[in-house]
């Protein structure tokens, strides 16, 4: 595969990279988008779901839709695209920006991880914030409750009206600023606060490289948009930095 030569060049001279990725960066290991052909919001509705206000409404039937999310994510592994990264690390500083709620990049190996929407690994109490990491989560169609104070387990993930966790925001922003290039992987970019991640990284001087199968809200805005599927043009980049850029 033909890459532009401008980026070549940025290979060559970039030390630090910002991966920041969506949905369509699993999509290779089997798990659905969101949005998009295929998407799993196509059917149902996010706020009917992905709410505190569903939860609440509904905490039974949002249970048993993670639960059916979990069993896909335990049971499918990260893809080419996911180790590729892992293998960048070896050239560069690399930090990985996830929306995802997957933990694939985490067991693919890569070591700096911002997770800005949570995990549905971990579970934790609503009412007094027990943690629940390795639970055993056999309750399938039934919430779980906690064994401390009966309140309702909940995902740790990050519902639409809630704010970020922690500092997953302030430090992928920082890091945004600091990086020389920064790829923007299998996202629609519609996501707020989450979007303004690649967009600080531009602002702040990086070139920004768009991977995704079709045209985002944010390709106006990038360097240069490369189309094709994730678990594909990353091995190719990675071959090209061991081949071209760290050996001419
Ligand atoms: C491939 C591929 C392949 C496929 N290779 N590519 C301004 C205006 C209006 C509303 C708001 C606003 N600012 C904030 C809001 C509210 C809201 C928001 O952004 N709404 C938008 C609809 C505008 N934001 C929030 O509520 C956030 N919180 C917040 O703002 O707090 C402040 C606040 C407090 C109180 C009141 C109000 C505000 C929180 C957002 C949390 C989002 N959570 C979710 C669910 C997580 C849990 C779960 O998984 O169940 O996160 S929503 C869902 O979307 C999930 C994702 O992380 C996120 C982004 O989706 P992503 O990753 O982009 O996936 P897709 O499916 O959209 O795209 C896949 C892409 O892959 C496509 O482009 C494909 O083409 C591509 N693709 N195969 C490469 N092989
Ligand atoms: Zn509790």
């Amino acid at each position: 595969m033909e890459f532009k030569t401008e980026f070549i060049q940025k290979l060559k001279t970039s030390k630090n990279i910002m991966v920041f990725t969506g949905a369509g960066m699993s999509a290779e290991s089997g798990i659905a988008t969101f949005r998009g052909k295929d998407g799993l919001w196509n059917k149902l509705k996010p706020e009917e779901l992905a709410s505190f206000n569903a939860f609440m409404k509904n905490p039974d039937m949002v249970w048993e839709w993670y639960q059916y999310r979990r069993k896909i994510v335990e049971n499918t592994e990260p893809n080419p695209g996911h180790y590729a990264i892992v293998e960048l690390e070896k050239y560069y500083e690399v930090n990985v920006v996830t929306q995802n709620v997957d933990n694939l990049h985490a067991r693919a190996g890569s070591k700096n991880i911002e997770e800005l929407h949570g995990s549905i690994v971990r579970n934790f109490c609503m009412d007094c914030r027990t943690f629940y990491n390795d639970l055993k989560l056999e309750s399938e169609k039934t919430v779980p409750r906690c064994e401390k104070c009966n309140g309702l387990i909940r995902p740790d993930v990050v519902w639409f009206g809630e704010n970020l966790r922690g500092n997953a925001f302030p430090n992928s922003e920082k890091k945004a600023k600091e990086c020389d290039l920064c790829f923007v992987i299998g996202t629609t970019a519609i996501i707020y606060p989450a979007a303004y991640i690649p967009m600080t990284a531009k602002q702040y001087g990086a070139y920004l490289v768009e991977i995704n199968i079709e045209n985002t809200d944010l390709s106006y805005q990038a360097d240069y948009s490369i189309f094709g599927k994730a678990g594909e043009i990353l091995p190719e980049i990675v071959r090209l930095v061991k081949e071209d850029v760290f050996t001419n």
